[in-house]
């Protein structure tokens, strides 16, 4: 498809009426989902923070999906959270610390039946969004997709991956799970959705939180390997007190695998602190201490590793938080 092009109705689409896709947070993930279901022909509506965001959005009033040399314009519609308009289905797309005063906004609009889609990373906000949304069912999401802004309202595809959606209260596969299918968004549908949550927290805090005390990319921690094994060695034991053993599993072979397979990359904290942006600390590694905490478990070099990585970040002028 030629650069500028509005593409049209595909012959995919889907033939009856579709529940239309809010999604909150038009930043990476926000635009990647959003730009994928309109290229489905499916309804999308942006919920943008505010009347500002929103004029600045009708000034283009288009997403930029950018793949390889491929860049293609979807003419999506947005409003603010204060739009009187019901919500049925919503995709939460904002950052973990973001997520329940964003959702709190919109939570009058939410309809009987209403459902959530939390593509947070961490554990943590998942909860609290869903403590504040009683009556809607909040699916858990977990995703290794790969994708940053260029500019604003356009996003880059940068790695293909997977997302894993579940419901923590073991509630069956929604139908609509068909229109990713459509989409073109790889998923699977994961009955122990908080094991997979677990694991990349897991997997996040034990990687991580060393490439910005080391500063180097990931495979800059191959000089580190016993202080990653010592880590994996009380994450697992962690897990397992928890009753996440499933996510425990061969963690330390896992988290090497990890390190090689993107030896070149720098993980998305290092990415954050060096662009001064605030981390997702409190959802990862400050997750796992404080779980450690509530069940008097003990994990001293995990505490250390949070104490330093606080440090490190109060240095920056950032949040540890
Ligand atoms: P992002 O910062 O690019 O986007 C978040 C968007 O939410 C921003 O545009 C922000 O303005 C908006 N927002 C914040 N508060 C809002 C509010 N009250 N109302 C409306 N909009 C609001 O973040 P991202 O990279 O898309 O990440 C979102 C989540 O997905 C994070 O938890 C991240 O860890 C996870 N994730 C990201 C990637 C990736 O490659 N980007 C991959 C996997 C998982
Ligand atoms: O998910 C990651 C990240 O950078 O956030 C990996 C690549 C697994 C490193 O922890």
């Amino acid at each position: 498809m030629p650069d500028s092009a509005i593409p049209q109705n595909p012959p995919n689409a889907p033939a009856r009426a579709s529940t239309t896709w809010h999604i909150l947070g038009a930043g990476s993930m926000g635009m990647l989902w959003a730009t994928r279901l309109a290229r489905a022909d499916l309804p999308v509506t942006l919920i943008l923070r505010n009347d500002d965001r929103l004029q600045a959005y009708k000034a283009v009033q288009k997403l930029t999906l950018i793949e390889g040399e491929d860049s293609q314009h979807w003419p999506i519609s947005a409003q603010t959270p204060e739009t009187d308009e019901p919500i049925q289905r919503l995709l939460v797309t904002c950052k973990a610390y973001d997520a329940e005063q964003a959702v709190k906004q919109i939570a009058g609009r939410l309809s009987p039946g209403a459902e959530l889609i939390l593509l947070q990373n961490g554990l943590g906000s998942q909860q609290a969004v869903a403590a504040q949304v009683p009556h809607a069912r909040c699916i858990f999401a977990s995703s290794t997709e790969g994708a940053y802004r260029d500019g604003d309202w356009r996003v880059v595809f940068a790695g293909r991956g997977h997302t894993w959606l579940g419901d923590p209260r073991h509630g069956p596969a929604p139908q609509w799970l068909e229109e990713l299918q459509l989409s073109g968004i790889a998923h699977e549908w994961s009955p122990n959705i908080l094991s997979r949550l677990w694991r990349k927290l897991a997997l996040n805090s034990a990687i991580n939180p060393l490439t910005v005390l080391h500063d180097c990319r990931n495979g800059g921690l191959q000089a580190h390997d016993a202080e990653v094994n010592t880590l994996c060695a009380e994450l697992s034991a962690l897990l397992e007190h928890c009753g996440q053993a499933e996510a425990a599993i061969d963690l330390a072979t896992e988290a090497h695998r990890v390190i090689q397979a993107t030896a070149n990359n720098y993980s998305s904290m290092h990415q954050d602190v060096s662009q001064g942006r605030r981390t997702e600390i409190s959802y990862l590694l400050g997750y796992a201490c404080t779980a450690a905490r509530n069940r008097q478990f003990a994990v001293p070099c995990l505490q250390g590793l949070h104490q330093r990585l606080s440090e490190h970040l109060r240095q920056r002028g950032l949040p540890c938080n």
